[in-house]
């Protein structure tokens, strides 16, 4: 009897740990801008990842430089809102954040909403939260590639928590 009981529970240990596994694949940065944080936003962002379902593995506020705010930004050098862009980001607190799921890079993207909060559809973040493009709330990495970059310039490795979440079981098979 004792054996059996044994192999059942390390059955189902195996079964959580393959869950947790696939859980873990994808992993994007999400940052609440300081227009976001002004405006007292933080809790109905937070509250909308968390909801969808994905976890959240990493978080802190900072106030960026306004040279790291260009290094974040780096892609938009040449644009001529880029000056305005790293002045604003850097102008007061940012909550950056790393949330981790199934398809949470592309899909973090669409619950954030088009770059423009008026091209934004209703129900999205940008959509329902702001209005003007140079305010408009959160960043999010468009692509796994930036996402890897993204999370390494913001966070330092140990920074970041791998941990097992209660409702993981209920949201992946
Ligand atoms: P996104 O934030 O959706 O990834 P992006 O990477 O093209 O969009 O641009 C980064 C940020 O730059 C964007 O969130 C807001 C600002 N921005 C983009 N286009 C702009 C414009 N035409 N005028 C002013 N700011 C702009
Ligand atoms: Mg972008």
């Amino acid at each position: 009897m004792p054996q059996i009981h044994f192999s059942v529970c390390s059955a189902a240990y195996m079964a959580l740990d393959q869950t947790v596994e696939a859980a873990e694949l994808e992993r994007t940065f999400i940052a609440i801008k300081p227009d976001g944080v002004q405006r007292g936003l933080i809790s109905e962002i937070v509250g909308r990842f968390e909801r969808k379902g994905y976890k959240l593995v990493a978080i802190k506020l900072i106030v960026p430089t306004k040279e790291f705010a260009a290094q974040h930004y780096d892609d938009l050098s040449s644009r001529p809102f880029f000056d305005g862009l790293c002045d604003f980001l850097s102008s007061g607190p940012v909550v950056a954040m790393v949330w981790e799921g199934q398809g949470v890079i592309k899909y973090g993207r669409k619950l954030i909403g088009a770059t423009s909060p008026q091209a934004s559809e209703p129900g999205t973040i940008r959509g329902d939260l702001c209005v003007q493009v140079s305010r408009n709330i959160i960043h999010g990495s468009d692509g796994p590639e930036t996402a890897v970059n993204e999370i390494g310039l913001w966070f330092k490795p140990e920074e970041l928590v791998s941990y097992t979440k209660n409702d993981e079981k209920w949201l992946y098979e």
